[in-house]
């Protein structure tokens, strides 16, 4: 496995629309393995291939406590059949958009159709952290990123400092 690069926002990838995978086969395996390291070598709880670079339709998550077994989730072209009428606001962030936060209203509980890493179809019912964070990984396979959920004030004062922060050596 490999720990793969993250891109930052504004970088033009992150706001295109990934396409779906033929198949889950061993190159995508291999890719949704290869996410899973990433994911947790930069303590995230989630991640979308078009945060590596890649526009395939393939996200990562993995929402366990301190103290539990890690239970890393791969889903290939997941898409949301049923969301709840109730919602959730939660604070969000975004290894693509480093050690910004900020909350977002979105559906408490989804029902999500997917392909594993065997190719088989799935499908998985979230609600609390698992479920926002789910939909804030489709969000990024559709070039969706959670500052589009704020005001451009807001949403411009945050990627200027993210790209203020990308300038500054450490
Ligand atoms: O997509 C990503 O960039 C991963 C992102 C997932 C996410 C976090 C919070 C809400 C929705 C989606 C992260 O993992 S950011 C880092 C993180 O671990 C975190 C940040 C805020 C709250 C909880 C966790
Ligand atoms: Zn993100």
């Amino acid at each position: 496995m490999a720990v793969l690069s993250i891109l930052v926002a504004p970088h033009p990838v992150l706001k295109q629309k990934a396409k779906p995978v033929e198949k889950v086969d061993a190159r995508v395996a291999r890719l949704m393995d290869d996410m899973v390291e990433t994911m947790y070598a930069a303590k995230g709880i989630g991640l979308a291939a078009p945060q590596v670079g890649l526009l395939d339709r393939v996200i990562v998550v993995d929402v366990h406590e301190k103290g539990e077994k890690p239970n890393p989730i791969r889903l290939a072209n997941p898409e949301i059949v049923w969301s709840s009428d109730e919602k959730a606001v939660c604070e969000e962030g975004c290894l693509s958009v480093p050690e910004q936060y900020a909350e977002v209203t979105r559906p408490k509980a989804i029902r999500v159709r997917y392909l594993d890493e065997q190719n088989e179809i799935r499908e998985i019912e979230a609600d609390g952290m698992l479920a926002t964070c789910i939909q804030h990984e489709i969000d990024h396979l559709n070039g969706v990123l959670f500052v589009d959920y704020l005001s451009s004030l807001k949403r411009n004062m945050i990627l200027r400092k993210v790209q203020k922060q990308a300038r500054t050596p450490a």
